[in-house]
């Protein structure tokens, strides 16, 4: 067994090799109180198109999926985080108990090989780029979440839904040369299990077959009962990590029980939302939704809200292209981070965008002119705009139309004149929305 060390003490820098300081997060921004309440947060579920109410009871659950640690923090990853954040923060203005997990992928293909080809140790990949991304969140004022999990700590609890799914029939062993062990095999779902598999996505067979193979997935893998059928327990192989797996034997964790067992054991089955970029629909949403649905004889995530693309170069940022703009690059150049979370909202969170300059410097100026128009005491009426970017947030998080609503009270605040109305203290409630609706620090 791989001994298992991870050295990210909580929202630092990776310490001495050696120690596991498993608390994984990242300081709480603080959120200004705001007079009233707002209402209802809709959300688009990606499944049926529909816009439906993000969280119909008192509490508000939510599972976004988490960065696998081998390159961080991208623009693309920071606009995913941002839109939950989105979510989050119009929850709490709601008044709802909100409980937020996430994950870290730090055990799975591409880190491990990103690891071999580099010549760094995986487990120190995974801490650096971890603790960048802890630093990266923390300067874009992300609410962090209440349980944040990395794949290695859930392996036992894998390794417990796993050999439960096997006995009830809905997963099986597919034998391999270099097994050991009780176990002696990589173990998959059965898809056939779950009858309500394919609700996710909704995709016809080509599509999803053509997508699994490209996502991680092993379609043309011999002895498998369906092409698809995803991985739970990849066994030992020589010269990879791996674990105790019980009675499933040494071997590592699949990708997508890894989310559902973390969302199950942190936030409960069934949950409110389940979170992340249009890329995650299928193959890895729609497996760990199955999953959860097996693990629990019910239901996964309630609704599936999926962000678009962020583009560089007409191509999605992505690690394994390496079109990437780091938000720690940035930060290292001295740009406020502030305006890097206020070019992510100049999109919907739902739609493909580029990153351009034009885009940074846009939301420079906007950020500039934003600070200059809260400095005075007095300033236009501030409740019109509050309700606003209340109703802006709740109505599918649409953070264009609440940049437009604070740009005209800003642009009224500055334009002053001797006929304006001038309203003592709006400036301040202004920056205390803008700050707890749209997390942008003034
Ligand atoms: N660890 C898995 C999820 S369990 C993973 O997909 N990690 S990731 O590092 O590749 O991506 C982290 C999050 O950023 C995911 O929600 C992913 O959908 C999102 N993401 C990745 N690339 C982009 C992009 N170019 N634009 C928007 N979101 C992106
Ligand atoms: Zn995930």
């Amino acid at each position: 067994m791989a001994s298992v060390t991870r050295t990210v003490p909580r929202g630092g820098r990776p310490g001495a090799a050696g120690t596991l300081d498993a608390v994984l997060t990242w300081p709480a921004p603080q959120i200004p109180q705001l007079p009233g309440q707002g209402g209802p947060v809709h959300v688009r579920d990606t499944s049926t198109g529909d816009l439906v109410v993000a969280a119909p009871g008192p509490d508000a659950t939510v599972y976004v999926c988490g960065i696998t640690p081998y390159d961080a923090t991208h623009m693309g990853h920071a606009a995913t985080y941002v839109a939950f954040d989105l979510l989050v923060r119009g929850w709490l203005d709601e008044g709802k108990r909100v409980r937020y997990a996430s994950n870290v992928t730090d055990v799975d293909d591409p880190l491990l090989e990103r690891a071999e080809a580099t010549g760094v140790d995986w487990r120190e990949l995974a801490a650096d780029q971890t603790a960048l991304y802890l630093e990266d969140m923390t300067a874009l004022g992300v609410v962090p979440p209440d349980v944040y999990t990395g794949a290695v700590e859930a392996v036992p609890d894998v390794v417990k839904a796993v050999e439960a799914m096997l006995a009830a029939g809905s997963a099986y062993v597919v034998g391999t040369a270099d097994a050991h062990g009780q176990g002696a095999g990589d173990v998959y779902a059965d898809l056939s299990a779950d009858p309500a598999f394919g609700q996710v996505a909704r995709l016809g067979r080509a599509e999803m077959l053509a997508l699994f193979g490209e996502r991680g997935g092993d379609p043309a893998r011999p002895g498998k009962r369906d092409p698809l059928d995803p991985l739970l327990w990849r066994a030992a192989r020589p010269g990879e990590p791996s674990w105790d797996g019980n009675d499933l034997g040494p071997g590592r964790p699949g990708w997508h029980i890894e989310c559902a067992v973390i969302a199950r054991d942190g936030i409960g089955l069934p949950f409110d939302v389940q979170g992340g970029g249009s890329d995650l629909r299928f193959p890895h949403h729609e497996m760990s939704t199955s999953h959860a649905r097996l693990l629990e004889a019910g239901e996964g995530a309630r609704t599936h809200v999926h962000t678009g693309m962020v583009g560089l170069h007409g191509q999605k940022m992505s690690k394994s292209l390496g079109n990437l703009v780091l938000v720690s690059h940035l930060r290292a150049e001295g740009v406020d981070a502030m305006a890097v979370r206020l070019a992510i909202l100049d999109h919907h969170y739902a739609s493909d965008w580029e990153w351009t300059d034009e885009v940074l410097h846009a939301a420079q100026a906007r950020l500039d002119r934003w600070r200059s128009a809260v400095s005075g005491n007095g300033g236009p009426a501030s409740a019109g705009l509050l309700a606003e970017v209340r109703a802006a947030v709740a109505d599918d998080l649409d953070a264009p139309r609440a940049l437009r609503a604070v740009d005209a009270w800003a642009d009224a605040a500055l334009a002053g004149g001797p006929d304006a109305e001038v309203e003592e203290g709006a400036p301040g409630v202004v920056a205390r929305a803008v700050n707890a609706l749209l997390g942008v620090r003034l």
